[in-house]
């Protein structure tokens, strides 16, 4: 009334279980669910607590994740143990799972995988009831599970069953996936719907990088009579990526998506294997593009809902660095350049990197293990056009 405007405040919500932290993939695995404490404790230190809501979740039930999985896999996941005779004895590799695989069967595992999947489906629930404009959950985000196995660190897919929750409410979600392997258990789950759009981001090379899956062909059904024709979309990388390269190319391709599609809500899988550095990943990314994402969906969100997920991640100072950083984004924080004096874990935050020094949040942090870069300009466009072409098909 007195003209003045004010910038809309977001309200946002932190869904997490401490529990779930707590648990050991097994020694030289590289899935470390510690690196959630670390994010944690990161994001309590700067005092983000008391700009959202904080809310610690149940482990999701057997019928809320039947919703997806199929009750075969669930009754056998709820009653295997680590102890091998009855691992073998249970014919395991129906299921995915194994010893020494990527699907350990660990202790504890039936209560991890309840806690990260019961935390993506309240931040779902959250949503829905207009409680939250954002949702966060970085104990999810694991993209491999299918509806009856098992895959590449992810037993239950908490992404799947948090979008079910979505679709009871509004008719289009929106998925965007910046983990830098492929989103193929999402993907496949709603590859025959047009409710659905699926858009991943990943390093592309079917001989050699898990899973294999996600050309840039690769749209859904052949058969354009099945209404999930066009509703996948792929951005296959190679090593190396930068910066500017990825932040260009996400811009162009998920702002094209969020218009054409118009969906009501957005789905973000903020994988931070992407980034520079990490264990298993292979591009040149800093915190800054890997913030930049979550930063671009959050500006041309408006009146939609949005759910903030996690998902790999093996360097876990950097992850912890970049999911808190993503985090102030969410609420609209500025950090300050420095870590808090009295952080717990401290000593898990200084690396030979950058000499033992401050990281916070130094959103620049890539000093050392650069990789090639193997994109040229051609190839940049031509997946901008390819991501154009489809969606040529969508409208909304
Ligand atoms: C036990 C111990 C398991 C050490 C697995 C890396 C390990 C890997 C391990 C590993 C590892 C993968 C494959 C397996 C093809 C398969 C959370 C026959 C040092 C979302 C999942 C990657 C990524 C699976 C998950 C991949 C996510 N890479 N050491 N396993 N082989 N599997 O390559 O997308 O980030 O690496
Ligand atoms: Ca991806
Ligand atoms: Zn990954």
């Amino acid at each position: 009334a007195n003209g003045i405007e004010r910038p809309k405040g977001y309200n946002v919500s932190f869904h997490f279980n401490s529990k779930a932290e707590q648990h050991h993939f097994g020694q030289s695995h590289p899935m470390k669910p510690w690196r959630l404490t670390l994010t944690k404790q990161l994001v309590l230190s700067y005092g983000l607590q008391f700009a959202m809501d904080i809310f610690e979740t149940l482990p999701a039930t057997m019928d809320q994740l039947a919703a997806f999985h199929s009750r075969d896999y669930l009754e056998y996941l709820s009653r295997i143990t680590p102890d091998q005779s009855e691992v073998i004895a249970n014919n395991f590799k129906i299921f995915g799972l194994g010893p020494e695989g990527d699907c350990p069967v660990f202790d504890g595992m039936w209560d991890y995988c309840r806690l990260y999947s019961g935390a993506s489906i309240d931040a779902a629930r959250n949503l829905i009831s207009n409680q939250a404009d954002i949702a966060i959950n970085w104990s999810g985000g694991l993209h491999h599970a299918m509806k009856k196995w098992a895959s590449g660190f992810c037993y239950i897919n908490d992404i799947v069953l948090a979008i079910q929750q979505l679709l009871t409410v509004v008719p289009r979600v929106l998925y965007v996936d910046i983990d830098i392997h492929h989103g193929d258990g999402v993907q496949h789950a709603f590859w025959s719907t047009d409710r659905v759009m699926t858009l991943s981001y990943h390093k592309f090379d079917p001989e050699t990088f898990f899973p294999g899956t996600g050309g840039k062909d690769e749209t859904g059904p052949k058969n354009l009579v099945n209404p999930g024709a066009h509703y996948s979309l792929n951005v296959p990388l190679h090593d190396g990526i930068d910066d500017a390269q990825y932040e260009d190319l996400f811009d162009h391709c998920t702002g094209a998506c969020i218009e054409k599609f118009n969906p009501q809500a957005i789905v973000l899988q903020c994988g931070a294997d992407s980034l520079g550095g990490d264990r298993l990943g292979k591009f040149n990314l800093n915190i800054k593009a890997h913030g930049h994402c979550v930063d671009f969906v959050k500006r041309r969100s408006h009146n939609r809902r949005l759910l903030v997920i996690g998902g790999g991640g093996y360097t876990p100072r950097n992850v912890a660095r970049a999911w808190c950083h993503e985090t102030s984004l969410c609420v609209g924080a500025t950090l300050r350049n420095q870590l808090p004096a009295h952080i717990p874990y401290r000593q898990a935050f200084m690396s030979a990197e950058n000499g033992g020094g401050e990281l916070y949040p130094n959103l620049s942090h890539i000093t050392t293990r650069r990789h090639e870069n193997k994109h040229d300009k051609g190839y940049l466009e031509s997946l901008k056009k390819n991501i154009d072409e489809q969606l040529k098909y969508v409208e909304n």
